[in-house]
């Protein structure tokens, strides 16, 4: 195992650096530590052939001008807040309207846009990066001055596992959530429509025509958001549910998970063999198939397309602050916030 760290770029008189995890296996993740973004991944197909699987850029001035959210750390709150308001304890806290006049991913400046300070931890079985980030009272509009610490840890197993903890010396909000864009067709050779995804999910959130939560909980049943047994992400592009059409033909929703840390999150790529099983401890998975991807750039020189990529967005659910029935996203002063998803590759 070994970690390569390299300048990427300068950014605000600072210097921002990338670090290359490589495994005894030979898989790479490599990330910087601009937003802790997640810039390429390196897996083998089923003939060991090794290439990327997520959609990222090779220079920060790309990030800045094309990228929506490719690979990054979104918070303090992930997803959509409606009218980017919301009331603790008798205050209304008045957020950036950055997406619609809601609020979207943590806001204007988000955790996805600051630099991070970040430790190499090498070890015998894994190596990680540990991401500090204090964001501070007031930022975006949020209350408290909280502590972030972000941690990526890829092991001998091909396992990356991703843990975000967090501590607030006020009441605060807090769901975090890597915003990473998988296709693992390898080298983006070909869109995600082909891709099977098995959720064990029976419930997923109705949007409304904004994309927020409406606050009722639809049942999968007899629609193509019915993943409980595998579904290629194309059905929901051909589907006339309202709730595939409003998600520019495809999907752009939060599931509820039945199960956590057993293997509830399962994304296969049947050319290439590649498979992601992914496990978390949050209540929710947002699948975003890449509907609203731009063709106005490059991405290493394959041209940006709808459905090039999907995120599968693990975290609380989106504007619970707006619908209190939901898990709230409310952390408590001094309460300790934590996160983990793990990733784990597979090629057969
Ligand atoms: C669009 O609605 C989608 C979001 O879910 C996604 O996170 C964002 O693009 C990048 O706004």
């Amino acid at each position: 195992m070994k970690i390569v760290q390299e300048q990427f770029a300068k950014f605000d008189g600072k210097i921002v650096t990338a670090y290359t995890m490589i495994n005894s296996r030979g898989m790479e993740v490599t990330t910087i530590d601009y937003g802790c973004i997640i810039t390429k991944i390196l897996v083998p197909d089923r003939d060991g052939t090794f290439e990327n699987v997520v959609l990222g850029f090779d220079t920060l001035e790309e990030y800045q001008k094309y990228s929506p959210y490719f690979g990054a750390i979104v918070g303090r709150h992930a997803g959509r807040i409606a009218n980017a308001e919301f009331e603790l304890d008798g205050i209304n806290y008045h957020l950036a309207k950055n997406n619609n006049g809601n609020h979207l991913h943590g806001g204007l400046v988000g955790f996805d846009k600051v630099i991070w300070d970040t430790e190499v931890i090498e070890e015998q079985e894994s190596m990680s990066l540990v991401f500090h980030y204090l964001s501070k009272d007031g930022e975006e509009g949020y209350p408290g001055n909280l502590k972030m610490k972000v941690t990526y840890t890829l092991n001998n197993q091909n396992e990356l596992q991703l843990t975000y903890e967090g501590i607030s010396d006020k009441k605060t909000v807090v769901n975090v959530t890597n915003h990473s864009y998988l296709n693992l067709s390898g080298n983006l050779k070909r869109d995600t429509l082909n891709h099977t995804l098995t959720l064990k999910s029976d419930q997923f959130l109705e949007l409304d025509e904004e994309l927020i939560p409406t606050g009722k909980i639809l049942a999968v049943e007899n629609s193509a958001f019915d993943f409980r047994s595998g579904r290629r992400i194309f059905d929901g592009t051909v589907s006339n549910d309202p709730q595939n059409v409003l998600a520019g033909k495809g999907y752009d929703h939060p599931f509820l998970l039945n199960v956590n840390n057993n293997k509830e999150i399962h994304l296969f790529d049947e050319e290439s063999g590649r498979g992601l099983i992914i496990e978390t401890d949050q209540p929710a998975v947002v699948l975003y198939a890449g509907t609203q991807l731009e063709e106005n750039f490059s991405i290493r020189g394959v041209k940006s397309k709808k459905y090039l990529g999907l995120c599968l967005e693990t975290q609380g659910l989106p504007d619970s602050l707006n619908h209190r029935q939901f898990p709230s996203a409310i952390l408590e002063k001094d309460e300790v916030y934590q996160s983990i998803t793990t990733y784990k590759f597979t090629n057969q």
